[in-house]
């Protein structure tokens, strides 16, 4: 049967919708994850919002009310797919004037996300990703068309008239699957970037209008003393932008407050639960607590130290009224995370809460809002948990949670432990009076002395920053009168108690990392 030019149209069109839509979909992603504001629809889609006369946004509002914006969204994306069908059939027909097409719109979202305000140069970036994504795809998926249609000049293998060989009908089949599945692809991660994003915008804004409560009971501001004057030392209070994060979280749970509730259940005479209103209208406490991961090798990053806002967990359970049985206490988040922490810890005196502020603002999204726990002395994966909405009394021998299951501790108790953080490691140094500082810490046991060792020399002690409480690191620094050569050197600390940070190298898992920290410098 001969075929019409109409169905190589028809493919050759879907084609370009295909390419445009996965271009698309690309383009979102990355204007979700990395460039708010630059996705080329949404900023085509207010660049139309701010262009339009006031008659048509009156009468586009007059028609369809607050779904005004849906519609300009949904007939951005029809342009786009119109426009893309066009692309497709001239790349087949009159090569490069698809390609050309393509490149043409994807300036001109380009230039719609740059006139978004607080734009910078790379808002660009997404459109650059789909128009990129859309010709390479288009140029595969045309390159199989070619196998079963006729090109538009017939070539001397052009075949007509005959009914479609073996190999014209796979190459058929080969391309309706690429293509449907690039389209089904692109409009999933358009869809799904406007969603999500729409859904982190909304917990955005309302982070932002939460009012931290007034606290009923307050830390003092930091003496002078708790903090050494010297470059290169990590600030005694580590600021949010800064703070290590850890978490197995994809995508960040955004949580509308009004929304969040926690529930303390499991083996308890009365389970209690706690909105988010209710937990702020109790007696909150500022605290320092410094908050370390397990996955801290000897001498990393994965530790800080905040001023937090919260509630006393102890005093929650102790209206649940734990059974004598239970023994631990799981912790869920509202993705699914769980950790279980000793009982004991959550009911002594050390102050473990509900906090719902970091550094005298609210949670970051990434660190936990509205509300998560923080623990004096225990690693996070055990004690942490961000975005909590459960915590259930019940046994270690019962219950185990998220990383137990996967190779560490059931119980984390944190590692004396101490840190170089100037000199850097294969710094090369002048020769005279060289502070080399750090900080140590031993959270809920607390610093006593810090020490350090030049060349496998004496022990000498350093000076320390006073503790602000015995949950948290404190600083440390030696003044070192450097000579020539290639030196190491070490440091150790020393607890409350008089214990030794431990020498003997081990890893970080199961249960966290011991050894010593040593940087290697050389003098001139
Ligand atoms: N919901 C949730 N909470 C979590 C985790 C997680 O994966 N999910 N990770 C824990 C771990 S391993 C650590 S070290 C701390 C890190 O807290 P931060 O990201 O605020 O520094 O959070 C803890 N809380
Ligand atoms: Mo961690």
């Amino acid at each position: 049967m001969p075929r019409k030019i109409g169905g190589a149209k028809v493919v050759c069109a879907f084609a370009g919708i295909a390419s445009v839509s996965a271009g698309l979909g690309a383009a979102e992603i990355v204007a979700q994850l990395f460039f708010q504001n630059a996705s080329p629809i949404f900023s085509t889609g207010s660049l139309v919002i701010d262009l339009a006369p006031p008659w048509l946004k009156e009468l586009v509002i007059g028609w369809f009310g607050t779904g005004d914006k849906v519609v300009i969204l949904v007939a951005v994306c029809f342009c786009a797919l119109v426009l893309a069908s066009i692309a497709g059939i001239l790349e087949h027909s009159r090569p490069p004037w698809g390609r050309v097409l393509i490149g043409l719109v994807g300036a001109f979202t380009s230039f719609a996300a740059l006139t978004r305000s607080n734009a910078s140069l790379f808002a660009v970036v997404p459109s650059l990703i789909a128009v990129i994504v859309a010709l390479i795809l288009l140029s595969y998926l045309l390159r199989r068309i070619a196998k079963f249609v006729p090109s538009a000049t017939p070539g001397p293998s052009a075949t007509t008239g005959q009914s479609e060989s073996n190999q014209e009908v796979i190459a058929r089949r080969s391309f309706l699957i690429s293509a449907t599945l690039a389209t089904g692809l692109g409009i999933l991660a358009t869809v799904g970037s406007q969603v999500a994003g729409a859904s982190v915008r909304t917990a955005e804004a309302l982070r932002r209008a939460f009012q931290l409560p007034i606290a009923s009971k307050r830390v003092a501001p930091l003496a002078a003393g708790t903090s050494l004057e010297v470059a290169g030392i990590s600030p005694i209070i580590t600021p949010n932008s800064s703070f290590y994060r850890i978490d197995t979280a994809l995508i960040v749970p955004s949580i509308d407050p009004a929304n969040w509730s926690l529930k303390v259940h499991g083996m308890v005479e009365e389970e209690v639960t706690l909105s988010f209103d209710e937990l702020l209208a109790l007696p909150l406490e500022e605290s320092y607590t410094t908050l370390a991961c397990v996955s801290n090798y000897v001498g990393g990053e994965l530790i800080g130290n905040a001023k937090w806002l919260g509630y006393p967990i102890r005093k929650l359970i102790e209206q649940a009224r734990p059974k004598p049985e239970a023994d631990m206490v799981l912790s869920r988040s509202i993705d699914g995370f769980t950790a279980s922490t000793p009982l004991a810890t959550l009911t002594d005196d050390r102050n473990a809460i509900l906090a719902v502020a970091m550094n005298d603002g609210p949670l970051p999204a990434e660190h936990g809002f509205p509300v998560r726990m923080v623990v004096p002395g225990l690693y996070g994966y055990v004690s942490a948990t961000k975005w909590v909405t459960e915590l259930k009394l019940t046994r270690f021998d019962a219950e185990t949670a998220f990383w137990t299951t996967r190779g560490w501790s059931e119980k984390g108790p944190v590692k004396l432990s101490s840190r170089i953080d100037t000199p850097k490691d294969s710094q090369k140094l002048n020769q005279g009076t060289i502070p080399i500082a750090g900080v140590a810490w031993a959270q809920h046991t607390g610093i006593s002395q810090v020490e350090v060792r030049i060349d496998g020399g004496e022990w000498m002690q350093t000076q320390l920053s006073d503790a602000i409480s015995t949950d948290t690191w404190r600083q440390w620094v030696f003044y070192w009168d450097a000579v020539p050569g290639d030196h190491k050197i070490t440091v150790r600390a020393i607890d409350s108690n008089g214990k030794l940070q431990v020498e003997k190298p081990s890893d970080v898992a199961p249960d966290g990392a011991t050894g010593l920290h040593s940087v290697f410098v050389n003098v001139a």
